[in-house]
Parts: structure tokens; C-alpha cells; sequence
């Protein structure tokens, strides 16, 4: 029972148990879903592995979304274990921690591109591959952050990388909406994980929102990931190329 009863889907971007990825497998898993995991190399194999226990998920294999074999080899172990999917859900980032603090005018080419391919090309090359895969229409889901919209300090090249995430999430919501795939992202308010601590005076900005957001606090996985759950599921079946704010409405203000 739940609102994810009978659907199947992968999870991408789990690095532990702080990581927003795993806020919406728990959410999921208590709403009914069947869950599969990625996990990016040996060392998240350890950790990843226990926790994909805990929700009797499968895990798929290794994923480094920079390597398309590594993402074909993924599918096609879901094709094996399911022969089909319902939603994926994507939470992948990544810039080079020096550049993501003082002036973003100092990005480097090579970071540019490393961290426009890993943070926003990898949703469209794992989208090529699901579309495939949900036969019975889906659901595909990236996280997204308010630095994409306004200037933030230090998110600099991240900004940028997101702002072009959040335009793909509505060319593909237009590509694959008459397939009934729907495409969305959450947009979540700041959350103290792995990648975020990698942002310059990040304690600093969860304060602001603590002090600013409508809500006057800042946001948990759990919200995060029961929102998820929701675009995951039928409930949302009129919703695709959304961007939806969980970030205790700090975007009204900020
Ligand atoms: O405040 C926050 N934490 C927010 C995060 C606010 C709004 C949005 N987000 C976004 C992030 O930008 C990201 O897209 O949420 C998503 C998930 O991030 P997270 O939960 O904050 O961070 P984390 O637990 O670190 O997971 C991100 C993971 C990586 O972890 P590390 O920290 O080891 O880089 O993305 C994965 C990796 O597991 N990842 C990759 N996976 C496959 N291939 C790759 C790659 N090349 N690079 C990073």
C-alpha cells in the first residue's frame, strides 16, 4: 500500500545517510515503491550496499555518469532485474570545490564543462536511457537549488550548471510528455550533506534561510524526500516541467 505501490525505481546519487537521495528512497519505500540503486565507485559500494539493504532495494552496479557504458551497463541490469521502470530520480552534482567560492568570472574551462556535464548533461543521457525503459509512462526527477534562478554567493559555476538543468527538465517534460513521461525537479532549500559542505560559508547560508524563509527554518531529507514521493507518484499525474520549492518558501523572499 501507498502511493508508490507497485512501481519500480532507480535511485542515483545516494553518497550516505545525509544525502538527499536518501531522504526521497525512504519516503518512497514507505509509500510502496520497489527500489534499485547506483553508487559511484568501490568506496560508496560499501556504504551505499547496507543502505540499500534497509529498503530491500537492489543494487545495480557502479554509475560515473562522465562514462555512457557505465550508465548503458546500469539499464541494462534494471532491464534485467524488472524489464521495466517507473521513475528515476536524480540526484547527482558536481564542481570542483576551489570554485565554489569567491567570483564565479574565475571559473576554468575545464571545470565549466566538468561540472555542466556531470550536473546537469548526465540527467539527459540517464532520461535517453529510462525513456526507454517505462513502458507504461513515468517519472523522472532532479534536484535542483535556488542559485539557478539569483545570484547566491559562492554557487557560482553550480548556478549556472543548474539554471541549464532546470531548462532541460522542460524540454524533456515537452519531449516525453506524449509518452506520459513526466519531468520535474525540486527545487530544495539549503541542506548540510557531503556535496553541500564543499560550498564556501555554507553555515552561513543556512542560517540566512533559517532567518528569512517564511517557515523560519530550513529544510530536512525527509521533507524533501515526501515531496518527491508526490511528483513520483500518480497524485501528480497533471504535473511534468515543474520546478517545485521545498525550501520552507524562502524563494518568495530571497
Ligand atoms: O543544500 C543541498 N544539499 C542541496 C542540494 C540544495 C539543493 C539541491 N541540491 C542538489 C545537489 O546539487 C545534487 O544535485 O541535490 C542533489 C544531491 O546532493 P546532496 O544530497 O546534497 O549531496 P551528496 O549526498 O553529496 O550526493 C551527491 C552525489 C555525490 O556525492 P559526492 O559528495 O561524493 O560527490 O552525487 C554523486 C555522488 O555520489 N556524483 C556522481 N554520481 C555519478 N557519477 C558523480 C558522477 N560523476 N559525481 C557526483
Amino acid at each position: 500500500t501507498g502511493i508508490l505501490a507497485g512501481k519500480r525505481g532507480l535511485i542515483m546519487g545516494v553518497a550516505n545517510n545525509r544525502s538527499i537521495a536518501w531522504g526521497i528512497a525512504r519516503a518512497a519505500r514507505q509509500q510502496g515503491a520497489e527500489l534499485a540503486f547506483t553508487y559511484q565507485g568501490d568506496a560508496l559500494k560499501k556504504r551505499v550496499g547496507p543502505l540499500a539493504e534497509q529498503l530491500d532495494a537492489i543494487l545495480v552496479g557502479h554509475c560515473d555518469v562522465t562514462d555512457g557504458a557505465s550508465i548503458d551497463a546500469v539499464f541494462a541490469e534494471v532491464e534485467r532485474a524488472w524489464g521495466k521502470l517507473d521513475f528515476i530520480v536524480h540526484c547527482i552534482a558536481f564542481s570542483d570545490k576551489d570554485e565554489l567560492t569567491g567570483r564565479y568570472i574565475e571559473t576554468s574551462e575545464e571545470n565549466f564543462n566538468r561540472s555542466l556535464n556531470i550536473s546537469c548533461y548526465s540527467f539527459t543521457a540517464v532520461a535517453q536511457r529510462a525513456e526507454k525503459l517505462m513502458r507504461d509512462g513515468g517519472s523522472m526527477l532532479t534536484l535542483t537549488y535556488y542559485g539557478a534562478e539569483k545570484w547566491m554567493p559562492h554557487y557560482n559555476v553550480m548556478g549556472v550548471a543548474k539554471a541549464a538543468l532546470e531548462a532541460s527538465v522542460r524540454y524533456l517534460a515537452a519531449d516525453l510528455g506524449p509518452d506520459n513521461i513526466r519531468v520535474n525537479a525540486i527545487s530544495a532549500g539549503p541542506i548540510k550533506t557531503l556535496a553541500a559542505s564543499g560550498i564556501g560559508d555554507f553555515r552561513y547560508i543556512l542560517k540566512w534561510n533559517e532567518y528569512n524563509a517564511p517557515l523560519r527554518r530550513t529544510v530536512t531529507i525527509e521533507e524533501v524526500g515526501e515531496t518527491a514521493a508526490f511528483l513520483l507518484s500518480d497524485l501528480s499525474r497533471g504535473v511534468t516541467g515543474e520546478v517545485l520549492h521545498v525550501d520552507a518558501g524562502y524563494h518568495v523572499v530571497g
